[in-house]
């Protein structure tokens, strides 16, 4: 019989709950798996039996679980079953491995900027070369527009070269989200921004600086009517070549402008005023000004598509605005209540409008489990429920009643997950869970889901069928042929680190390019292959919830 140890590749932390499945590919009918745990020294530290809990209904796997909460002193363990012969590598107990991943993950949104040079000195192995200026691009062929943009920076959206407002208004709004929470608990919104919390991450910029360079490159899109480009897209699809090697082979053009665009920008940008006000208030009185520009080109525009041609870029096509409508108006909302004279700003009537539309947004767009670039209500939520108004408790308990549904889903699930279904990206869905119960976890205060968060993260980092630790860098498993352009062809070995791939999706929207998913259950879907760009792309609103869940968890 062959007895798998599916567990938290890098470790868990001293104080969560520590368990881990022992998995069997056939029917098993022992009551109970033994297992040891060892230090470095292979001193027995701790000995337990497993509960055999359910056959797996998306991977066939006959489970047993085992857990060790009682080890909490910092070192070096591994798990055994003598009666198997199994092992597990070694992993930690610390808090160190969170705060490391955080770092990378943080790192991860500099590797992925466009147009500027990453200097070795920041850079190190990954450093490479300004390319994709973006500085002067001409407009779609299809838009039949004359002239020149500047729509300069911003990170690239995934494994390809495209930067796209869509999906990039919903990973800067999760980031933004996690500082928010920084600022509100430290006092000091130096914490997320200040060279300390530079220095302590050994990192090129801050957490918000950072943010700010995906920011700057909003603000350029943003077209002189107020309505916001869609997206910087190649002609075609680039082949897995260096961002030179692209630039030199294809021009980028600016493509669309669209409601969904200008309402991602609206949300983000509104936000952005929050983040910044206290940093640098110029810049965040900039943000506010031109989310309310965009925001009144979404009004007089409610149904401008996407569009249509995604040759050479994703399409981030949403037929439904409403939840976006909702994210901006939120958003804004939190912001022109405070300020002083709303004529100041030039949209007098606006705040009655918008809280009359609000009142209609929070029936028809209840949160959901987790934020996606297509449902952004959340963020709705989150601004509610940190605005000094009177639905500041419903926005609290509606993600109180959230996050209790995904707790009930949790505890159905032998892997602890409340996802159904293992869709492109379920990383992030499973992230994006996180974050919703770490929500509750702030104003409930209950551990209980503070724990939750931190289960699923573990499911991330190596607990899960295929065993793989979805970050690269993160661990002896984690992937090696990510679906990255950059990484393919920087010539250096190891993929760009602190990038979580999509991972398992049952879709496999990829077969035709022949991967060698890990087996045939639906649970199995994932192939450390660059060509499995269903299952091993990497893309920022992904690692946003991650990244922003770390910071939190770790704080
Ligand atoms: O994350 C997106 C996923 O929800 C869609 O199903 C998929 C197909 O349209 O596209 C994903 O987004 C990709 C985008 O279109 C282009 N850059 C890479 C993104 C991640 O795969």
């Amino acid at each position: 019989m062959n007895a798998k140890i599916h567990y938290c590749h890098p470790g868990y932390v001293p104080s969560a709950s520590k368990t881990f499945l022992v998995a069997f590919s056939e029917d098993v009918y022992l009551p109970s798996v033994k297992f040891k745990i060892l230090d470095s020294d292979s001193r027995e530290v701790y000995k337990g039996e497993t509960e055999k809990i359910s056959r797996c209904a998306y991977t066939g796997e006959c489970l047993y679980k085992g857990f060790f909460t009682a080890v909490t002193a910092p070192g070096r363990y591994q798990i055994v079953l003598e009666d198997f012969d199994v092992k597990s590598h070694f992993f930690e107990v610390s808090d160190e491995w969170l705060v490391r991943e955080l770092k990378a993950n943080i790192k991860s949104f500099y590797y992925q900027r466009s147009g500027v040079e990453l200097p070795e000195r920041l850079a190190g192995i990954w450093a490479r070369p300004a390319a994709h200026l973006d500085d002067k691009l001409e407009f779609h062929p299809t838009m039949e527009r004359a002239g020149l943009w500047n729509a300069h920076g911003g990170w690239y959206d995934a494994g390809d070269y495209g930067k796209y407002i869509v999906n990039g208004g919903v990973s800067v709004a999760t980031l933004m989200l996690g500082c928010e929470l920084m600022q509100a608990h430290s006092q000091k919104s130096s914490i997320v921004g200040g060279a300390a919390f530079k220095e302590t991450y050994e990192l090129p910029v801050s957490l918000l600086d950072e943010i700010r360079f995906e920011l700057e490159f909003f603000l350029r899109m943003q077209d002189e009517d107020g309505g916001v480009f869609f997206k910087v897209t190649p002609y075609r699809w680039d082949g897995f070549v260096t961002p030179l090697e692209s630039d030199a082979s294809q021009k980028r053009y600016i493509l669309g402008k669209s409601t969904s665009s200008a309402l991602n920008f609206a949300g983000a940008l509104a936000q952005a005023h929050h983040v910044y006000a206290n940093v640098d208030s110029e810049f965040a009185e900039k943000c506010l000004f031109a989310s309310i520009r965009a925001f009144l080109w979404a009004e007089k525009n409610p149904e401008v598509d996407w569009p249509h041609n995604t040759e050479g870029s994703g399409g981030y096509g949403d037929s439904d605005l409403g939840d976006d409508f909702f994210w901006a108006r939120a958003m804004l909302y939190r912001e022109l209540k405070n300020v002083e004279s709303i004529a100041d700003v030039g949209v007098a009537g606006m705040l009655e409008r918008l809280k009359s539309q609000l009142l209609v947004d929070m029936d028809t767009y209840l949160p959901t489990y987790g934020l996606q670039w297509r449902s952004t209500q959340n963020l709705a939520w989150f601004a509610l429920a940190t605005t000094d108004c009177k639905w500041k408790d419903r926005a609290r308990m509606a993600f109180k009643y959230t996050a209790d549904e995904i707790l009930h889903l949790q505890n159905e699930d032998p892997y602890e997950l409340s996802i159904r279904k293992f869709i492109w990206g379920s990383n992030g869905d499973i992230a994006n869970h996180a974050l919703t119960l770490y929500l509750a976890y702030e104003w409930l205060d209950e551990l209980k889901y503070r724990n939750a968060a931190m289960e699923q993260i573990e499911f991330i980092y190596g607990k899960n069928p295929v065993d793989v630790s979805f970050v690269t860098g993160s661990a002896w498993s984690s992937p090696k042929f990510p679906h990255h352009r950059i990484s393919h062809s920087d010539g250096v070995d190891e993929p760009v680190p602190g990038l979580v791939v999509g991972g398992i999706n049952e879709d496999r929207q990829d077969t035709h390019r022949n991967p060698h998913y890990l087996g045939e259950a639906r649970g199995m879907s994932y192939a450390d292959e660059q060509c499995s760009f269903a299952s091993n792309e990497v893309a920022i609103n992904w690692s946003a919830p991650l990244t922003a869940v770390l910071l939190l968890l770790s704080a």
